[in-house]
């Protein structure tokens, strides 16, 4: 495919007015993993609004108000984390989830927009929201997917709790908590029933994907320090650690999926922890820390201390080919969830020529 007319088959920046932070004034280690930003329609104009969440205030959503122009209006939801735009509740409008820091869980804002006797709201026509409950979700949120993970027509939930902050949080431990982990929640008509998959979790990014092939949605739950990235694949009613990939991340920050090289078929991107920045003075301080983490790995342990960029070679097995790709490790989108706070990218079509 060739850049329509007038592409410049690169990313253009545009500036949102939106900044987060951290709520503690001295920063230390594992302070703040950054919080996440989900675009999808919230109006059902057809075009992509955004919601930010912040690990220090209110979220914001930015209505899209077409030609790359947003409104903001702040959303009394605070120290989330991540943020999913999905419809829960299959009313044909799209609501909100967050993800917390901290003891919270999940929050789910339910979209009024198709509502009449909500209406006139003072953002009219916009739709507004309303905190409520998600019936039977208890787990410690800090990341979340949502997926028909079982087949049935109905939107299932996977949370992951941040083992290293529940500590800070006074959990001495996490692993005994009821409610942390990696849970799945299956929904039965408007609840949902928590499957508890691995009551140990660092997780910082949660995929639902088909990674095997067939046509099933597997669960894969990233994790943060040496705590490995795990991938569960459903045998009916039971769901089995697999082993797909030679290689992970080893400080998975977060995890993207898609057709990312054009070739018809999934692309899965990992970032580990890598500098911005790679002046000689900056890698100099880097280099010592990500050696250290180096030596005390264990031996067969697949994580390598790079972003990882899986590929199905010709046989359908992952492969690790971020160098070969040109996705270098100690360049790019180290720390992405941290990278979306504050400014919209837009593009032309992809280049394949
Ligand atoms: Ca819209
Ligand atoms: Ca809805
Ligand atoms: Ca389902
Ligand atoms: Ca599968």
């Amino acid at each position: 495919m060739h850049p329509a007319s007038g592409c410049s088959d690169a990313f253009v920046a545009h500036r949102l007015d939106f900044t987060t932070g951290t709520r503690l004034r001295e920063i230390s280690t594992y302070i703040s993993n950054g919080a996440g930003v989900a675009a999808n329609d919230l109006d059902n104009d057809g075009d992509l609004d955004l919601v930010f969440a912040s690990v220090d205030r209110e979220a914001e959503i930015f209505w899209n108000d077409g030609s790359l122009a947003f409104t903001s209006q702040t959303l009394d939801d605070r120290f989330g984390r991540g943020v999913t735009i999905v419809d829960v509740d299959a009313d044909g409008w799209n609501d909100i989830v967050f993800t917390h820091r901290g003891l919270d869980g999940v929050s789910f804002w339910r979209n009024h927009g198709g509502d009449e006797s909500i209406r006139p709201s003072p953002l009219a026509p916009r739709p507004s929201f309303t905190l409520q409950p998600l019936l039977g979700v208890d787990s410690y949120a800090y990341a979340m997917a949502w997926g028909d993970v079982d087949g049935d027509g109905d939107l299932d939930l996977v949370t992951g709790s941040y083992g290293v902050e529940l500590l800070q949080h006074g959990i001495d431990s996490p692993a005994a908590d009821p409610r942390a982990g990696v849970v799945l929640h299956l929904q039965q008509e408007g609840s949902w029933q928590a499957h508890v998959l691995d009551r140990e979790a660092e997780t910082l990014s949660i995929a639902i994907a088909d990674l095997t092939g067939d046509g099933q949605p597997e669960i894969w739950a990233a994790n943060d320090f040496a705590l490995n990235d795990k991938v569960w694949q459903r045998d009916g009613a039971a769901w089995n650690i697999v082993h797909l990939f030679d290689q992970t991340s080893h400080s998975t920050m977060t995890t993207e999926w898609g057709d990312l090289d054009n070739s018809g078929g999934l692309t899965i991107f990992t970032t580990d922890m890598n500098p911005y920045d790679i002046s000689p003075r900056t890698l100099a301080a880097w280099a010592p820390m990500m050696n250290q983490i180096e030596e005390h790995r264990a031996a067969g342990d697949p994580q390598v201390m790079a972003n990882v960029l899986q590929v199905r070679d010709g046989a359908g097995r992952w492969q690790n080919q971020a160098t070969r790709r040109g996705s270098t490790p100690r360049l790019e989108l180290g720390r992405a969830t941290a990278t979306w706070t504050r400014t919209v990218y837009s593009t032309c079509m992809w280049s394949t020529a």
